[in-house]
């Protein structure tokens, strides 16, 4: 039998007899940019690079089947990386301030051998999960085997490995940045990595520059350095030259203070339309035909620091923002990153707009759930987490504004009615494990999933164990730790959002044979051990052998009550007037006897 996993390369470089042990004829660059190949690679859009965060590595064959093409890579003419992660090329771009272009390069990880030479002072790497201990990552390896070793954490740890070996390294500093560089300081791997020091913040920070100033002195470097985020739009950059996915940043920060978020921790700024388009067109101008927003909550762009609340949606500047996008000559795709649920609530008519406008460039397709003659869909990430009020309370009392949390499981329906009738189809994520969640949280949860099915609506759920984030309020928390600790109803919770995932693929007469089959023979084979006795029945639950009404009725899982849902009208007639003055009359919906604020005015004045 073939077993793909066990051909891989091993993690250091296979040395190639072609590279020139005395390094690159001009002596190498000063500064040397580089991120893993799986974080760098532009193909097959967001999916291929998340199934790499969450499959171990002996499931690569699985990609490498799906998308033979994935490590073809595109360079620039001297041997560069023709596209690189956002951050990088941020970094790439603080350091044009202080330094010659011919000074500092940013190339693909097999490529540096041509950069590297004993001319190099710095090694920066960007990474965004290096080793795959982030919610979500961690949870499906685990699954399927190992908790250690996802795809693209093996890619990263090679690139630290060919890094490690060069002949060269004893005279640069390898300096680590971008959202995952908290993961080498939680597990100290800095010496097995051959990490000098990790920045945790922005590169256009002053702090980031002079450790660079330092680094090509020769000097030793903390292990740790954090350095201030902007406090306005004035200090951030963008890019000008082509990213990954062509990101271009939108937003930072949130301003719904969930406690396990790392990026609500930054401050809530909306980046200028000017500076978001040039780099826009920067994109296009080398070569990307695609481009996606940044930002932790699309909705709040052109509503930070205004009179009205962020979470009130700036309907006119959004629509404006994404039209010029979508409308720029060179733009062929564009997809959508993250957003909240409520927006969709308070302002359905925008959802349909922005339909209207973003759905032709669209890469997704969902044949059997889009009413679009193509059949696109728009799929944003956008956070579910729980069902619990108890838990929401406690985790994410915002997370729904301007609706109380009381309110969070009507929310997210209603808002995932009016996304559905709009092809939004999101990809939700739910925390699993979380401190203190009870059996009675984990079936509020399951009645809410219930309640999506029972309503046929859809979203693409990705339940993820409770990970305490570095630096959140949550960071000294633990939750569940590993599968084998999941209760049934936890395990039945991530089951049943995966049967539900597969919903749509399974409309041809093998489809749902193939994952029966297919789950038990994994679970006979490799699963029963790893995640303990409470994965069984969830497991045939998920599997479809026995129905689910049979094995409630034989006591092993629990099939969700249906939930009393509060409609849009009514829970707008909940909102506050200091709230209600905002909703916007041609939605509908406004209490009868409602009378809008400057009327209100005129009449009394
Ligand atoms: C776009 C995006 C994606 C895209 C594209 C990623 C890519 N390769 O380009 C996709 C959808 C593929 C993706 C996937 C994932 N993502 Co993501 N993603 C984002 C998002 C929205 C924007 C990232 C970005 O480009 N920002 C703009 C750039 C400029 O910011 P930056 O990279 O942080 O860089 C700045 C600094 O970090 C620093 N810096 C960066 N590199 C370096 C290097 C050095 C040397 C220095 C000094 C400084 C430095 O300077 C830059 C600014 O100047 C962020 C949220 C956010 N707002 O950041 C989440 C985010 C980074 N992703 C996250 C997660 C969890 C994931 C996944 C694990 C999700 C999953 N389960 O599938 C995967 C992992 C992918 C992988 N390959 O392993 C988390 C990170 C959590 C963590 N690591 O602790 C975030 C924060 C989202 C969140 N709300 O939790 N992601
Ligand atoms: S809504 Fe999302 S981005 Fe905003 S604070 Fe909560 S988890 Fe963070």
């Amino acid at each position: 039998m073939n077993f793909p996993w066990k051909q891989r390369k091993p993690l250091a470089r296979v040395i190639n007899p072609e590279i020139n042990p005395d390094g690159p004829d001009d002596g190498g660059r000063l500064i040397v940019l580089t991120a893993p190949l799986t974080e760098a690679i532009d193909h097959a859009g967001y999916f291929i690079q998340m199934a790499m965060a969450s499959l171990p590595i002996w499931m690569e064959g699985v990609i490498n089947r799906k998308y033979p093409k994935w490590r073809d890579v595109e360079h620039n003419e001297d041997g560069s990386a023709r596209y690189m992660p956002a951050g990088v090329r941020l970094v790439e771009k603080s350091l044009s301030r202080e330094y010659r272009h011919d000074d500092v390069v940013a190339c693909f990880p097999d490529d540096l051998h041509k950069f590297v030479g004993p001319r190099t002072r710095v090694v920066a790497v960007s990474t965004h999960n290096p080793l795959g201990v982030t919610f979500a990552a961690g949870v499906y390896t685990s699954i399927f085997g190992s908790s250690k070793m996802p795809i693209n954490s093996h890619y990263s740890r090679q690139l630290f490995a060919t890094i490690k070996a060069s002949p060269f390294r004893k005279n640069f500093k390898v300096i680590v940045g971008g959202s995952g560089g908290w993961q080498i300081i939680q597990t100290d791997t800095y010496e097995e990595l051959s990490v000098d020091c990790v920045v945790e913040g922005r590169s256009e920070s002053t702090d980031t520059l002079e450790l660079f100033r330092r680094a090509i002195q020769g000097e030793q470097l903390p292990r740790r350095v954090e350095v201030k985020h902007p406090l306005d739009s004035e200090g951030i950059l963008f890019p000008d030259t082509r990213t990954t996915f062509g990101v271009v940043e939108m937003t930072t920060g949130c301003g719904r203070r969930c406690k396990f978020c790392v990026p609500d921790l930054n401050p809530q700024i909306d980046l200028p339309k000017d500076k978001i388009m040039e780099a826009v067109r920067a994109n296009v101008r080398n070569g990307n035909k695609q481009i996606s927003l940044a930002t932790e909550d699309m909705f709040i762009w052109g509503q930070v620091h205004t009179d009205t609340p962020f979470y009130f949606p700036n309907r006119e500047a959004l629509v404006e923002l994404y039209s010029e996008i979508v409308n720029t000559p060179g733009v062929e795709q564009h997809v959508l990153s993250h957003s909240t649920i409520a927006p969709a609530v308070v302002d359905p008519l925008l959802i349909k707009q922005l339909s209207d406008l973003l759905l032709p460039k669209s890469p997704i397709h969902f044949p059997y759930l889009s009413s679009h003659p193509e059949k696109k869909a728009l799929a944003p990430l956008i956070g579910l987490e729980t069902g619990s009020v108890r838990m929401a309370k406690q985790i994410m009392s915002s997370k729904g504004v301007p609706f109380s949390i009381e309110d969070w499981p009507s929310v997210a329906l209603e808002g995932l009615r009016v996304l559905n009738e709009n092809n939004w189809f999101p990809a939700m994520t739910l925390i699993v494990g979380n401190p203190g969640e009870t059996d009675e949280d984990v079936m509020d949860t399951i009645d809410l999933i219930y309640e999506m099915e029972r309503r046929g609506l859809f979203a693409f759920l990705i339940p993820s164990i409770f990970t305490p984030l570095h630096d959140t309020r949550m960071e000294k928390e633990t939750g569940v730790t590993q599968t084998r600790q999941l209760t049934p109803l936890q395990w039945q919770l991530m089951m049943k959002c995966w049967k539900m995932n597969l919903r749509p693929g399974q409309y041809s007469w093998w489809g749902p044979m193939a994952w029966r089959v297919g789950s038990i023979g994994m679970w006979l084979y490799k699963l029963r051990g790893l995640n303990g006795p409470n994965f069984t029945w969830p497991l045939l639950m998920f599997s479809g052998a026995i129905s689910e009404k049979n094995l409630q009725r034989m006591g092993k899982i629990y099939r969700g009550k249906p939930l009393k849902v509060k409609t849009r009208r009514e829970l707008i007639a909940s909102l506050k007037p200091k709230d209600l003055q905002y909703l916007r009359a041609d939605n509908g919906d406004l209490p009868v006897d409602y009378v809008p604020p400057v009327r209100a005015r005129a009449m009394t004045g």
